[in-house]
């Protein structure tokens, strides 16, 4: 099989969530090649293995399932597992891996990112428990990428994705699948179906699912319109390369139709949801009313046992730093430990796997599970469904009554995006280095407690990760936390993250921003963010 000579890049550096890049700069010369060698190199296992592929749909996800089809059957891959017209979600792929005990999978996403010609492309390895590929894996693919002088790939002609079959290149087996079936199936063993059919057929129940035009069209009429009965309840389903233009983010800045089709005056749906680009993230809201990631996590851990698949309890769960410690107040009544890791879900693989944990999320819009080894887009608007079959109770009840048992986490994240790198760094690297002689300082009635520098020891293999961002407790519980963003594509990302924590349920209905007024100027101050970064206000507040 041909071996073709090729030059290093210097920066095929895998973020928070696999490679991500603009889609030009993947189609520079060799430039995809050299990074799918590099995964190859690395992942040995994958030699006479199998592999699961599939990608979002956006923009060149055709076009490099071509080239890594024909450099898999260069590389001694025996069989590729590949979703019809090149579909796969994140989630589905991680199903896939663990279902037919794969030796790894590849996802071509940028996730959120937007896509088309001048958008976003982005490559994610898994490994064989479904989950995205540890720091030392994906450092060990980029030092390679450093050093890389050749590639192999057949000679061969492109296949044809948009039928299912199994073909061959040179020996290689190629099973095209229906992307959507084996995870429609294992949803359908964790939830009760029937309960939740019976709100769309027996009750006037009715729900709006936001695809974006991303990946999850086809899974959500499947599993919501067809399986579930739900009559008209997606919208923009149909997958398309650029997303129709939008930004496949599912928060409350990029939903514009979604909510406004909930907060209609008359006849609006019971539920809207939504997801992103890959299908991993998810957003849940009420008629009016949005639920914090945050806080969605918290109410899936006080309530999970009234669902069946948790219905033997929670072991345990985990949640990212900056997502807020709603969580923490559950697992603390319910006696079980909350783990606390750095951003990114490959964090939650090892808790998961030694089942440490039964629940994780993010609050970045990412919720799961041990069912897999990835955030859940579609699983946690069916856990949600579920949960309103058993509670017969809005999603706005279930939210107002958490708070009222727990507490209320008010929480919001500040984006100041494409900022100079070398002007955030500098910005993170001061904060770094007053983190120690904050401590005691206060701010009006404000008292920090704590600042430092979070690093994170896994408990299973004890590996150590550090510097993951600058988190400032004070001693009402309120906190701040501040981190460079690991998934962007231009200049740098700086994510500020503010909490309070409100006991009091007359006071459980106030703005989120006023109500974090005081302490987002905080945060402003103390960081300095308009001499860093020169700016006065954020991009995006979620
Ligand atoms: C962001 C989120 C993080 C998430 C990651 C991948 O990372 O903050 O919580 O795990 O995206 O999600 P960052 O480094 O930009 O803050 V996805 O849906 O892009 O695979
Ligand atoms: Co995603």
């Amino acid at each position: 099989m041909p071996t073709i000579n090729t030059t290093p890049y210097s920066d095929q550096k895998p973020g928070t969530s696999g490679l991500r890049k603009k889609v030009t700069d993947f189609q520079q010369v060799h430039y995809l090649e050299n990074f799918i060698q590099s995964i190859f190199n690395v992942a040995t296992t994958l030699n006479k293995g199998l592999l699961v592929l599939g990608g979002d749909g956006r923009y060149y996800n055709r076009q490099a399932i071509q080239v890594i089809l024909k450099m898999a059957a260069a590389n001694g891959i025996s069989r590729v597992m590949v979703g019809k017209n090149g579909l796969l979600s994140t989630p589905a792929v991680s199903c896939l891996i663990r279902k037919y005990n794969a030796n790894g999978g590849i996802v071509l996403s940028a996730s959120h990112n937007p896509g088309g010609p001048e958008g976003d492309f982005g490559i994610k390895f898994n490994i064989a428990n479904g989950g995205p590929a540890a720091g030392s894996f994906t450092d060990a693919v980029y030092e390679n990428s450093l050093s890389i002088e050749k590639y192999h790939i057949a000679d061969t002609d492109d296949i044809s994705l948009n039928t299912q079959q199994t073909t061959y290149i040179e020996g290689m087996q190629i099973d095209i699948i229906d992307s959507v079936s084996d995870y429609a199936s294992l949803m359908q063993e964790l939830f009760d179906f029937d309960a939740i059919k019976s709100l769309f057929t027996e009750k006037s129940f009715s729900m709006c699912f936001d695809a974006m035009h991303a990946v999850t069209g086809p899974y959500a009429k499947e599993i919501f319109e067809k399986r579930l009965s739900a009559s008209k309840a997606v919208i923009n389903g149909v997958p398309l390369e650029d997303f129709g233009g939008g930004h496949p983010d599912p928060n409350l800045a990029h939903t514009e139709e979604l909510l406004h089709i909930l907060n209609a005056a008359t006849s609006a749906p019971d539920l809207g949801a939504a997801s992103d680009g890959d299908g991993d993230r998810n957003m849940i809201i009420g008629q009016n009313f949005f639920v914090n990631p945050s806080d969605s996590l918290a109410i899936m851990t006080a309530n999970a046992h009234l669902l069946p698949c948790y219905q033997s309890g929670i072991r345990g769960v985990a949640r990212s730093l900056p997502t807020s410690r709603a969580v923490d107040k559950v697992a603390q009544r319910m006696n079980i430990t909350c783990y606390e890791t750095p951003t990114g879900w490959k964090f939650f693989g090892n808790l998961l796997d030694d089942k440490l944990i039964s629940l994780c999320g993010e609050e970045s819009f990412g919720s799961g599970s041990d069912h897999i080894r990835e955030k859940d887009g579609l699983w946690a608007v069916l856990f949600w469904l579920n949960l309103i079959a058993v509670k017969q109770q809005s999603v706005e009840e279930i939210t107002r009554d958490h708070w009222k048992r727990f507490g209320r986490h008010y929480y919001t994240r500040h984006d100041y995006e494409a900022i100079d790198t070398t002007s955030a760094n500098n910005l993170i690297n001061a904060l770094r280095s007053k983190a120690s002689s904050l401590t005691g300082e206060q701010f009006g009635t404000y008292t920090i407690q704590l600042c430092d520098d979070f690093s994170y020891t896994d408990p299973v293999d004890n590996s150590i990760t550090e510097h993951q961002g600058i988190r400032i407790l004070f001693d009402d519980e309120s906190r701040i936390v501040y981190r460079l963003s690991g998934t962007g594509t231009e200049g740098a990302t700086l994510r500020v993250y503010i909490e309070r924590y409100v006991t009091n349920s007359e006071q459980h209905d106030m703005d989120t921003q006023t109500a974090l007024q005081k302490l987002i100027e905080i945060a402003r101050t103390i960081a300095e963010i308009n001499d860093y970064c020169g700016r006065s206000a954020p991009d995006v507040i979620t």
